[in-house]
């Protein structure tokens, strides 16, 4: 999209490829341009351009890419960018159908925080909870600060908050699919018609077809990308001893360990066990990760 909110459809000089890919000397997997990227191009006669440049990201995320046939990466996963210049990641998950998963949304969190994208969380489905259960999370979400958004598409709660928040903003949804990810962009902004699942589409897996995310405009300023092919969500590049950062209500606490190079895990002497124990921290959250930990230690180490 250009200045004048005009669609250019652009293709990659070819000897930028191979620059971009080998940039830092990490090998990018696939997708040298990222959805956001922001880029200087020159217009072709036939109104199509060639991108000459990709400006430098202010942040992004990215993922382990699928591992690639026939390539030689050494067994290595590469890095996948999924978006770049984002301003808030909004987390969805629902209450029911899917049911409600804090691992996977202290997952995202982590994602967020490390990335430096401020993680924006959304409780969809409220009227399929009539126990109002999910309220513990809504509680502990914003008992260590982070907004949190109870919605939904039914009886309407939550959603003109929400647009508020996202307003004059690049919104990057991520969340299982069948959470409401694409129902609630379609009534905050109807001017949108994103396909909907139906229940039994997001229960069976391996149905979905692969649909590249995209940028866009919902209103002035602001934006949105929603990621309908992304499921796998394994952080690239988040180091163990780093991992604790990403729990920011770990913070007052983690320069108390006995050990420097705590992990929180088993150490003697550490502050953050006992913080748990004494209920500053939430055990789940500790749960969470002590999880993450683990997947860190098994193939996130580099
Ligand atoms: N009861 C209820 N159903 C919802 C709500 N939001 C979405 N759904 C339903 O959940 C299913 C999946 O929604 P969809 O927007 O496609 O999810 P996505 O995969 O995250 O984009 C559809 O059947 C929606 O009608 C909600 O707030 N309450
Ligand atoms: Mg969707
Ligand atoms: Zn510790």
């Amino acid at each position: 999209m250009n200045e004048k909110d005009e669609e250019v459809r652009c293709s990659l000089r070819g000897r930028f490829q191979k620059e971009f890919a080998l940039k830092r000397g990490k090998l990018f997997a696939v997708d040298i341009v990222a959805v956001g990227d922001q880029v200087l191009y020159e217009m072709n006669k036939d109104g199509s351009g060639v991108i000459e440049k990709i400006l430098p990201r202010r942040n992004y995320i990215s993922r382990k890419a699928p591992k690639i046939k026939g390539a030689s990466t050494r067994g290595e996963r590469l890095e996948q960018i999924v978006a770049a210049n984002i301003d808030n990641l909004v987390i969805v998950s629902s209450c029911q159908l899917p049911k409600l998963n804090n691992r996977l949304i202290d997952r995202l969190i982590v994602i967020g925080e490390s990335s430096h994208i401020k993680p924006i969380i959304v409780i969809n489905k409220t009227d399929l909870d009539t126990s109002e259960d999910f309220k513990t999370l809504v509680q502990l979400y914003q008992g260590i600060g982070y907004e949190v958004f109870a919605t939904s598409i039914i009886t309407k709660n939550g959603l003109e908050e929400l647009r508020e928040t996202m307003k004059n903003r690049i919104n990057l949804m991520w969340g299982q699919s069948g959470v409401g990810k694409s129902s609630l962009l379609n009534e905050i902004y109807t001017s949108l018609n994103f396909k909907i699942g139906t229940i039994s589409d997001s229960t069976s897996k391996g149905k979905h077809t692969t649909v590249t995310s995209v940028l866009r405009k919902v209103d002035v300023g602001t934006f949105i990308i929603d990621t309908p092919g992304i499921r796998e969500i394994d952080p690239y590049g988040v180091r163990k001893e780093d991992l604790g950062h990403y729990f920011v209500e770990f913070k007052p606490f983690q320069d108390n360990c006995r050990f420097n190079t705590c992990t929180h895990d088993h150490e003697p002497g550490c502050a953050i066990i006992e913080a748990v124990e004494k209920e500053l921290i939430d055990k789940l959250r500790y749960q969470s990760y002590l999880n993450m930990l683990a997947t860190v230690e098994d193939d996130m180490n580099f």
